[in-house]
């Protein structure tokens, strides 16, 4: 059984040992990436049980991101392998300020093959709850369709639903984005975008209208992002606000909203019962700690810490350290 299952393209990172143009860099580290499989080693890592369901290559790469996620405790065993697609690749590349750019070789691969035949109960047998991101339906000619069929499915089952639009600008054109997004809202119980993509997706608006809007929509909560401000949840009940958890420098950007996302969700999945206000109040304040510690990492997952790690920090006590 899986408390929570996502499903989506996990790819193999290269990231520059140096800042600078990727042209000059001649060293590279050799990592794991995805939004999704981030979301799922965040969430073992916190103590629930994630299933992550993808496909990969039947190469070298395929078999270094299954045995990455299966050493994070991640259960890999309806991953599909595809013989003659490759498994993706992704760079990027370090300027010493701001987000990093990002660099994708993944036309073409396993996950861009996806079609909504794949999509099988299997995958949904036993769980509580799906998370999936706006980045799979941009992967393929069909993915889009197949995130729809696979949500619709889960909730037919029974599982509750959650959606960070993660906007991939690079990956799709902003019609294609903005449609696709917007179309798969109603299908999710938790909305999760960032202040940016709630703007992309329905134009300015106060942080209030954007919350009341997604809810009209259809989902039952609407978690704003606002990186260095902070987060802003709201239910039908309750809107509540909390500070971020500062950091003093940060190291990389990539990675820290899947880190707030399994936050939110290991809070959230786990503690139905207190009323909407200290219920959004708790998940927040543990998803605004797991997105600033995602940024004291070079890497996208690195850097998640484990539950004592959070419960400690959270606590305001300090680790032995030596
Ligand atoms: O959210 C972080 C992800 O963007 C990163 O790990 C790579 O999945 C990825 C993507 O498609 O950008």
């Amino acid at each position: 059984p899986a408390d929570v299952v996502t499903f989506g393209e996990s790819m193999v990172l290269f990231q520059p040992m140096s800042d600078g143009p990727l042209a000059y860099a001649p060293l590279f580290t050799r990592s794991l990436a995805g939004a999704e499989s981030n979301v799922a080693i965040g969430l073992s890592r916190l103590g629930l049980r994630a299933r992550w369901i993808s496909r990969l290559g039947t190469d070298p790469f395929g078999d270094f991101v299954l045995a990455t996620l299966a050493g994070e405790g991640v259960d890999v065993s309806q991953a599909e392998r595809d013989t003659g697609c490759p498994t993706a690749v992704y760079f990027k590349e370090f300027k010493g300020y701001g987000d990093p750019n990002v660099y994708y070789y993944r036309k073409g691969s396993a996950v861009s093959r996806w079609t909504p035949d794949h999509v099988d109960r299997s995958w949904f047998e036993g769980a509580k709850h799906l998370h999936v991101t706006g980045i799979t339906p941009a992967l393929g000619p069909s993915t889009a369709d197949t995130v729809r069929k696979a949500m619709t499915l889960a909730r037919e089952m029974g599982l509750t639903i959650s959606f960070d639009p993660n906007l991939r600008r690079k990956l799709w054109s902003e019609e294609q984005a903005r449609e696709t997004l917007l179309s798969l809202i109603p299908l999710c119980d938790i909305f999760m975008p960032g202040l940016e993509e709630a703007e992309f997706l329905v134009g300015s608006r106060s942080e209030e209208d954007y919350g009341a809007h997604f809810l009209t929509m259809g989902a039952s909560a609407v978690v704003l992002k606002h990186g260095e401000e902070g987060s802003i949840g709201f239910t039908p009940l309750a809107a509540v606000r909390v500070k971020p958890h500062t950091v003093k420098h940060v190291v990389d950007t990539v990675g820290a909203g899947d880190a707030f996302a399994a936050g939110f969700l290991s809070a959230w999945l786990t503690n139905a019962g207190d009323g909407d206000e200290p219920r959004l109040s708790e998940a927040l304040e543990r998803a605004n700690l797991m997105g600033a510690l995602a940024t004291q990492y070079r890497g996208d997952w690195e850097g998640l810490p484990k539950l004592a790690e959070v419960e400690r920090l959270l606590a305001g006590s300090r680790e032995t350290t030596r």
